[in-house]
């Protein structure tokens, strides 16, 4: 296989940023954007912060009132509500100009996407970094957003590499350089290995990248299963051959409320989700989509995130369906549930359109 050339954009703190693009004053200030509940006063979470609010250790999903006291003495400090509709009308115009310079465009979420740019720059990493510069100019230019970028042969290392000099970043990790950029690395940068697996490995004594290619493939394999085994034993040499695919735009659709009460109890819950499906199916129906993916989503009583989704083997459209679905996730979910759980979400992804006017009666 030919060596492909990759990027990773993500923009930088990307709701605080959009913020202070609309307010310039906020520019030399902390500010925190905050997802108020429903609940009122100061309850709910930090969506994001800006850099000068982490310097005071605020941190994306913390609690709101812990965020106020680790900036108590700084008087200027701001919280701001999210503002959605606008993060999205910035994200668009950004993506655009993205889209534009990709062969192949693949939205991730508002604030990320990967390109394949490989035929255009005719696989030269060095043209490759010039129409990086290019991308971030123009993105500058039309919404005056910051991003940084990864670049390199495939989706895995772009993603560790864009994270790799925020804010404003370019990081190109050549083939040859794969090695060098990754061994020093903490396990922790590899996406998907999350703190518990990062804990069975510092067990063993093992904390870089580096560390990591001494486990063999069968040890483990038997450590975490054949699937996350053979996926650490190739993400630590850097190999991942996962394709950079066109995907239909941003768009999923859910729906999230915050439950009257805390609770892990299976009748109070689903008798919610019950509710959100018909909501989340309405859109679906009004959007003339259909769906493959479902999945619930869990805010617990400590404000950490569960979420619980599964693929279906044909697209749907059908509301019986989707609660079917979201019930087996719901009973699946509170198994081993310890927390109680604050908010509770439904949604639907890969979507994809109802073709053909005679086929809609049979899918709704
Ligand atoms: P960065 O990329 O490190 O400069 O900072 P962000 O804020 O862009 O972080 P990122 O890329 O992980 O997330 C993009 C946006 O997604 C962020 O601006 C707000 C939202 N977000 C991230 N984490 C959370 C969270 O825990 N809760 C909520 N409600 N929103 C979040
Ligand atoms: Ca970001
Ligand atoms: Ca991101």
């Amino acid at each position: 296989m030919e060596t492909r050339i990759v990027f990773h954009i993500d923009f930088d703190y990307f709701y605080a940023q959009c913020e202070e693009i609309r307010t310039p004053e906020l520019k030399s200030k902390p500010v925190c954007v905050c997802v108020f509940s429903d609940r009122g006063g100061d309850s709910g979470a930090i969506a994001t912060a800006n850099y000068t609010a982490r310097k005071y250790g605020v941190k994306s999903g913390m609690p709101i009132m812990f965020a106020k006291k680790r900036l108590e003495e700084k008087k200027d400090a701001v919280f701001l509500p999210v503002d959605f509709d606008y993060y999205i009308e910035m994200s668009e115009k950004a993506m655009e100009i993205m889209k534009k310079n990709a062969d192949v465009f693949e939205y991730v979420g508002k604030d990320e996407a990967y390109l394949d740019v490989t035929k255009r720059v005719e696989g030269n990493f060095q043209k490759a970094s010039h129409l990086a510069q290019q991308i971030k100019n123009s993105i500058r230019e039309k919404t005056k957003l910051s991003c940084s970028i990864g670049i390199s042969p495939n989706k895995l290392i772009s993603k560790i590499a864009s994270d790799f000099q925020k804010p404003d970043g370019l990081t190109i990790v050549s083939p040859e350089k794969v090695d060098i950029f990754l061994e020093p690395l903490t396990i922790r940068k590899i996406p998907g290995i999350g703190k518990k697996t990062e804990n069975r490995f510092s067990e063993m004594n093992l904390k870089t990248i580096e560390d990591l290619k001494k486990m063999d493939i069968f040890t483990l394999n038997k450590e975490f299963g054949r699937k996350s085994g053979t996926f650490i034993y190739n993400a630590v040499r850097g190999i991942d051959n996962e394709p950079v695919k066109e995907k239909e735009d941003s768009i999923q659709y859910s729906k999230i409320v915050t439950l009257k009460k805390d609770s892990k109890e299976y009748q109070f819950l689903s008798e919610n989700l019950i509710e959100l499906c018909k909501e989340v199916h309405d859109v679906v129906k009004k959007n003339n989509r259909m769906f493959k993916s479902i999945g619930i989503h869990f805010v617990q009583s400590d404000l950490s995130n569960k979420s619980k989704s599964r693929m279906l083997r044909n697209p749907t459209a059908n509301l019986e369906e989707l609660q079917k679905n979201v019930d087996q996730l719901l009973k699946e979910a509170l198994e081993n549930q310890t927390l109680t759980i604050r908010r509770l979400g439904v949604k639907v992804t890969e979507l994809s359109e109802v073709k053909g006017q005679s086929d809609i009666t049979s899918y709704f």
